[in-house]
Parts: C-alpha cells; structure tokens; sequence
C-alpha cells in the first residue's frame, strides 16, 4: 500500500495503528454496559404473503463556526475538527469511542418511545431559490417496530433523518449543530464542495454552516462523515436529498425509499444499540425501508390505477445494496443518472449501490397489491419488503 493509499485509508476508516481511537476496544465497556442490564428478545416480524408471491455549476462553500453563540475562527478554532481526520481521534479517548451506540440519551425513555410509520411521501419544493435546513446530531431511541427499540445516532430524533427536497440550480444552505458528546458531521452526496470544510466534524455544542448547488438532479444519499463512517450511518446517521431537475419530470405519486441495515447488539435497558462489530462482518439483523421492517406491509403505500408512481431510492447501506424491484409490475423508467437523462425502459429489478440512489418509476395499469422488495432475499427477508396497493 502507498504511503497515499494509507493516508487515505486511515482517513476514512479512522487511525488504524493507534489504540486509543481503536473503536472496537472499548467493546469491553459495552460488555461491561450490557452485563449490567436486562435483556429482551427480539421478534422479527413476518413478512407475510409478499414473500409466497415471489420466492453546480460551482458550489460555494462558506461557513461559520459557533462556539457558545460567539463566531470564532474556523482554522483555528478548537472544536473545528475535520471530517474523518486524525483531529476527531484527539478528541476519542480510550473509552470514549464506543464499539455500540448505546450512548448517553441514545437509551434514555425508550420504553416511552412509541412507534411511527416513517412518511416516505416526498415533499414538495419549496418556494424561493435559497432553501435553509437546520439539522441537530442527537442521540435518541427510535421504536423500529413493536417490540424493538433502536438506541440510535440520529439527525434530528428519527432514522432515517428528514428527506430534503431541492431542485438543480438552487442553493442549500445547511447548519449542522451537535447536540451530544460524539463529533458528528454531514456528508451530503448531492453536493460538489471542500469535504475537508464542508463534511468536517462539529464537536457538542457548535454547528457548522455550508451552502451548495447542486449540479445534477437525482436521488442522492447523505450521511454523517465522522470516523468511523461505518459506526455513524450503521447508527442511524443518514437520510436522503431528492434533486429535481429544473423540467418538472412528468406528474407522478412521488415516495423516497431510503434502505439501511441495522447491526444490534442484545437488548438492555428496553434498548437494542448498534453493534460494530457485526457492522464490521456485514451481518445485519434487519434490513429496512426508511428504518423500520415492513413497515409498509402493515401499512401500505396506496395509490390508484393509471398513476404513475415514482420511487425515489437510496441505499444508505452502510454495506449492502438493494435490488430493487415491484412483484408484478415492471418499471417503465429507471433513471441510472440524472434525469430526465440517462433513463433505460422496461426493467425488472436494478441494484442501487450502497452509498447511491436512483429513480424508479411504474404506471399501475392493474389494480392488486404490489410488494415491493430487495430481491437479494436473505436481505428481503429481513425487512426490506413493502406493499404498494393500487385502487380501482
Ligand atoms: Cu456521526
């Protein structure tokens, strides 16, 4: 390996030779953490019949560095870490780097915590070229489904964090604040920026402000950038920006459908927390739709014969694809690039790469019910199976 191709490896993965942000050592501490707590069970729910069905132009980059409300600069500002770099290993001591996400308020009420259907219909635009979005890092319990609550790493309180709707052209002026103990930063793929400036981390209690173009339309993925960047998307750090292209795309019933894997260790304290470890095998316990298992075979997407629907699709991975694909429908488009370009007609099933994002679209000639699945079924049958009903 290059002295170059180590540097690089090290940035993205977090320092490899030095013990002291090693991530996986302070596994002993969630040990220790779970050998004091309760312990649940998991049920994983049933799939059901869905399965017998089918066996800037030039981006400005400028921001602000916030240190108890006073600006302070962002070179030298002491909290103003860069994203993924050497730096965040300064501020990890042994110990405060956990190998699980069952972190601080991650856990805090999640017996409360109730359960939602995460709304997967798309936004519409908003008026006004300039669009602000102000996201908070927190740490809180999401309720995946009944019985299972995910003690999550979060922008803005849910997994995955809001759907941004922009469109090519417009500006996005993003802030970024920390509300928790670990650095966290934002990673947006729809944007062409210094990552160095723009994805670099935020320490608690500063926020980070950045403004983009972005140049192409598309379904596109952000996440937290923060070493390691497995340990922060497999938390629940990531989400999807929606870019329509500066032609409206034909009139359609729009859904985003981003798919995650969730890695979780044993439950304590009502909680299931991430397991880095199982991350780092690429084993996950669950693979959802926007972040809960088969939520939308309890509760449908519902739309009516001659519409054309939509499917906006990032795989937020953190490892796996999703192979995208309707039981008994066949997608009139799939945009591999930005639309309205780069579209192939016809198509049965098309992999979406983790850390990418295509659109999807069908025109439901036939009423019925209509899974929509990650044909990889081993990761399917996990939870990555939804119903999309089409009304007479
Ligand atoms: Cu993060």
């Amino acid at each position: 390996m290059s002295e170059f191709e180590s540097h690089l490896l090290s940035e993205l993965t977090g320092p490899l030779q030095d013990p002291a942000s090693d991530p996986v050592a302070p596994l002993q501490n969630r040990r220790t953490f779970l050998a004091r707590t309760s312990v649940l069970t998991l049920a994983i729910p049933g799939v059901g019949a869905a399965l017998a069905a089918c066996s800037q132009s030039g981006s400005t980059t400028s921001d602000t560095t916030h240190q108890r409300g006073r600006d302070t600069s962002r070179h030298a500002a002491p909290g103003a870490h860069n994203s993924d770099s050497r730096l965040d290993s300064a501020v990890l001591k042994p110990g405060h780097h956990p190998g699980t996400s069952a972190t601080g308020t991650a856990t805090a009420g999640a017996a409360n915590v109730a359960f939602h259907r995460w709304a997967p219909e798309l936004p519409p635009l908003p008026t006004g070229t300039t669009q602000q979005i102000h996201f908070h890092a927190r740490e809180a319990p999401v309720r995946i489904s009944d019985d299972t609550v995910v003690g999550a790493w979060t922008f803005e309180g849910d997994v995955p964090g809001p759907i941004v709707h922009t469109r090519v052209g417009d500006t996005v002026e993003f802030t970024l604040t920390n509300d928790v103990d670990i650095p966290h930063s934002m990673d947006f793929h729809a944007a062409q920026i210094d990552p160095k400036e723009a994805f670099k981390s935020v320490i608690k209690g500063q926020s980070l402000t950045f403004r983009f173009k972005p140049k192409y339309a598309g379904a596109f993925m952000y996440h937290c950038g923060t070493a390691p960047v497995l340990m922060h998307i497999g938390s629940g750090m990531f989400g999807a920006i929606c870019v329509s292209p500066r032609e409206p795309l034909p009139p359609a019933k729009d859904f985003v459908l981003v798919q995650n894997e969730f890695y979780l260790a044993d439950a304590a304290n009502g909680t299931r927390a991430s397991d880095y470890q199982k991350m780092l095998n690429t084993t996950p316990d669950l693979v959802c739709f926007n972040g809960r298992p088969n939520q939308y075979v309890k509760e449908p997407i519902r739309v009516k014969v001659g519409d054309r629907v939509r499917f906006w699709v990032v795989s937020a991975g953190p490892s796996h694809p999703s192979n995208f694909h309707v039981v008994g429908e066949q997608f009139d488009t799939v945009y591999l690039g930005a639309p309205p370009a780069n579209a192939i007609h016809g198509v049965q099933t098309f992999t979406v790469a983790p850390g990418g994002g295509m659109i999807f679209e069908l025109v439901c000639d036939v009423a019925g019910e209509f899974p929509f699945v990650n044909h990889g079924f081993g990761h399917g049958q996990k939870g990555a199976i939804g119903l999309m009903v089409v009304e007479p």
